[in-house]
C-alpha cells in the first residue's frame, strides 16, 4: 500500500489535494487489501487512482469591455466501471488538476454508494463568475461547451453543478450543447424543471446531508429537534441544509462566504433564510449584508492571521461544513469538540483536514464524511437521468422519498462495511470500503481496460 501511495505521489508530486483524498481511502481499505490479495495482484490501487482520461482545453471569451480573456477548462473522466462518468463542474479561480482529481476520485466512491449506476468524473475552470455580468457568464459557458461537447453525452459523461455552477450556468451550457449537437438529451443534470430538470435536485445535497445526520443521530437514540447547528458556506448546499434543519426543528446559527461569517444567536429562521436566498441567488451579494438587515447578528470578516476559523468556535450540537475543502483544521476540530459537538456531517467535499478527522474519530463523536453525507445531490442527479431517459417527471414527494431511502441505504452500507472490517461506528472506513468494493469488483469483472 505504501508502494501504491508512492506511485501516486511520484507521478504528480504537486497534486497535494489529490494525494490527501487518495491517502484517506487507502488507509481505510487496508484491511480489504490484506484479506483479498487478488486486488494487489491486479494492481487495482494503481489503476483506480489513475484517471481513465483527462481533458484540458483553452476557453477564450470576450468580456464586456471588449477584452479577450483566456481561461482553462478541464474534465477528469476518472472511472466508468459502474456507469457513465458523472460529477459536477466547478468554476472557481482555485481550480487546477489537483483539485479536480481529488473531487473526481471522491466522486467515484460517492456515486457507487448511491446505489445508482454512475461512474465518476469532475470538471470545471479557473474562471471566476464573481462580479461577472450575465452576458459574460453566458459567453464563457458557450466557449467552454464549444469544446466540452465533443467529450460528453447522456451515455458517456453527464456533468452537473458544483461551486460557481448553478441553474444559470447549467442553462447556458445546455443551450450550447443542444445547438452544437442538435439533440435534446439529458447530458447535464441540475437543469430547470421547465426543460428536463428534476424536482428536488436543487435541494438534494442539503436535504440529503440532514437526512444522513438524522440517521447517524438515530443510532444514539437522538434526533435534530432543538439542536443548535453551525453551517458554513451560503451557497446551494448551505441554503438547503438550513431549510431542512429548520423543518426538523433544529436551530442553525451561522453561515459564511469566503469573506467572513455571520453568527445569529437567535437562529436563522425561515424568513431570514428567504432573505439569504434572494441575496445570494438573485442579487449575488455577500453574506456581510445579512447584518444590515438583521442587526442582532454579528459579522466577522476572515482573518488570515488566525490559526482557526472562529465560526467553528461557537457552542453547538451539530456542524455542517458546506463551503469548501480543508475549511476545518485540527484547531477547529479541537474547538468543536471542547464546545461539546455531537455530530459533524459534511455537505462540502473534503472540508476537514486529515488531522481534524483523526481528532473526530478519537473523540467518538458522530462523523459523516462528505462522500456519504453529501451524496444526495448526485443521487438526485442520477434520478434526473432516469427521468430524462423515460421522458417523465416524478412528483416532488416521489423524488424526496427516493432521496430519503438512498441516504438511509448509504448509512446502512457504511455501518455494515465498517463493522465487517473491524471498525464499528467509523463512517469514514465504512464509506470508503463500501464504495471501493463496488467499484473495484466491477473493474475486476471487466478485465484489464
Ligand atoms: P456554491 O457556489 O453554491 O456556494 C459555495 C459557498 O462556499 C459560497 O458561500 C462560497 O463563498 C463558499 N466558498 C467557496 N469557496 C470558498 C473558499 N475557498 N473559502 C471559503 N468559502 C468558500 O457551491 P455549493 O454550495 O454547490 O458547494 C459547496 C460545497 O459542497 C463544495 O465543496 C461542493 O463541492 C460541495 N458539493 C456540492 C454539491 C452540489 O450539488 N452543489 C453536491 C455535493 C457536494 P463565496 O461566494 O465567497 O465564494
Ligand atoms: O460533488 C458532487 O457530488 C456534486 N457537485 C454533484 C454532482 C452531480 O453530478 O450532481
Amino acid at each position: 500500500m505504501q508502494d501504491a501511495m508512492k506511485f501516486v505521489k511520484d507521478r504528480d508530486p504537486d497534486q497535494k489535494e489529490f494525494h490527501q483524498a487518495v491517502q484517506e481511502v487507502l488507509e481505510s481499505v487496508r484491511p480489504v487489501l490484506d484479506r483479498n490479495p487478488e486486488y494487489g495482484q491486479s494492481r487495482i490501487i494503481e489503476r483506480v487512482t489513475e484517471p481513465e482520461r483527462v481533458i484540458q482545453f483553452r476557453v477564450p471569451w470576450m468580456d464586456d469591455s471588449g477584452q479577450v480573456q483566456v481561461n482553462r477548462g478541464f474534465r477528469i473522466e476518472m472511472n466508468s466501471a459502474i456507469g457513465p462518468y458523472k460529477g459536477g463542474l466547478r468554476f472557481h479561480p482555485s481550480v487546477n488538476l489537483s483539485i479536480l482529481k481529488f473531487l473526481a476520485f471522491e466522486q467515484v466512491f460517492k456515486n457507487a454508494l448511491t446505489t445508482l449506476p454512475m461512474g465518476g468524473g469532475k470538471g470545471g475552470s479557473d474562471f471566476d463568475p464573481k462580479g461577472k455580468s450575465d452576458n459574460e457568464v453566458m459567453r464563457f459557458c458557450q466557449s467552454f461547451m464549444s469544446e466540452l461537447f465533443r467529450h460528453i453525452g447522456p451515455n458517456t459523461d453527464v456533468p452537473a453543478g458544483d461551486i460557481g455552477v448553478g441553474g444559470r450556468e447549467i442553462g447556458f451550457l445546455f443551450g450550447m450543447y443542444k445547438k452544437l449537437r442538435n439533440e435534446f438529451t439529458g447530458v447535464l443534470t441540475g437543469k430547470s424543471i421547465a426543460w428536463g430538470g428534476s424536482l428536488i435536485r436543487p435541494e438534494a445535497t442539503g436535504y440529503g446531508c440532514v437526512y444522513f445526520a438524522s440517521e447517524m443521530l438515530a443510532t444514539r437514540n437522538d434526533d435534530l429537534t432543538g439542536k443548535v447547528c453551525l453551517v458554513s458556506g451560503s451557497g446551494n448546499v448551505a441554503q438547503y441544509t438550513v431549510e431542512k434543519l429548520l423543518e426538523m426543528g433544529a436551530k442553525p446559527i451561522t453561515l459564511s462566504d469566503s469573506s467572513g461569517y455571520i453568527y445569529d444567536e437567535e437562529g436563522i429562521d425561515s424568513d431570514k433564510l428567504a432573505f439569504i436566498m434572494k441575496l445570494k441567488n438573485i442579487k449575488r451579494g455577500r453574506i456581510s449584508e445579512y447584518v444590515d438587515q438583521y442587526p442582532g447578528a454579528v459579522y466577522t470578516p476572515v482573518d488570515k492571521s488566525l490559526d482557526h476559523n472562529p465560526l467553528w468556535n461557537h457552542k453547538a450540537d451539530c456542524a455542517f461544513p458546506s463551503a469548501t475543502e480543508n475549511e476545518v483544521n485540527h484547531k477547529d476540530a479541537t474547538n468543536l469538540i471542547n464546545n461539546g459537538i455531537k455530530l459533524i456531517a459534511e455537505g462540502a467535499n473534503m472540508p476537514s483536514t486529515p488531522d481534524a478527522i483523526s481528532h473526530y474519530l478519537d473523540s467518538k463523536i458522530l462523523y459523516g464524511p462528505g462522500k456519504a453525507a453529501n451524496a444526495g445531490g448526485v443521487a438526485v442527479s442520477g434520478l434526473e437521468m432516469s427521468q430524462n431517459s423515460m421522458r417523465l417527471n416524478w412528483p416532488k414527494e416521489e423524488v424526496d422519498n427516493r432521496l430519503k431511502e438512498i441516504m438511509k441505504s448509504i448509512h446502512t452500507a457504511c455501518i455494515g462495511a465498517a463493522e465487517t472490517y473491524g471498525q464499528p461506528g467509523n463512517y469514514v472506513a465504512g464509506a470508503n470500503i463500501a464504495g471501493f468494493l463496488k467499484v473495484v469488483n466491477a473493474m475486476q469483472d471487466q478485465g484489464l481496460v
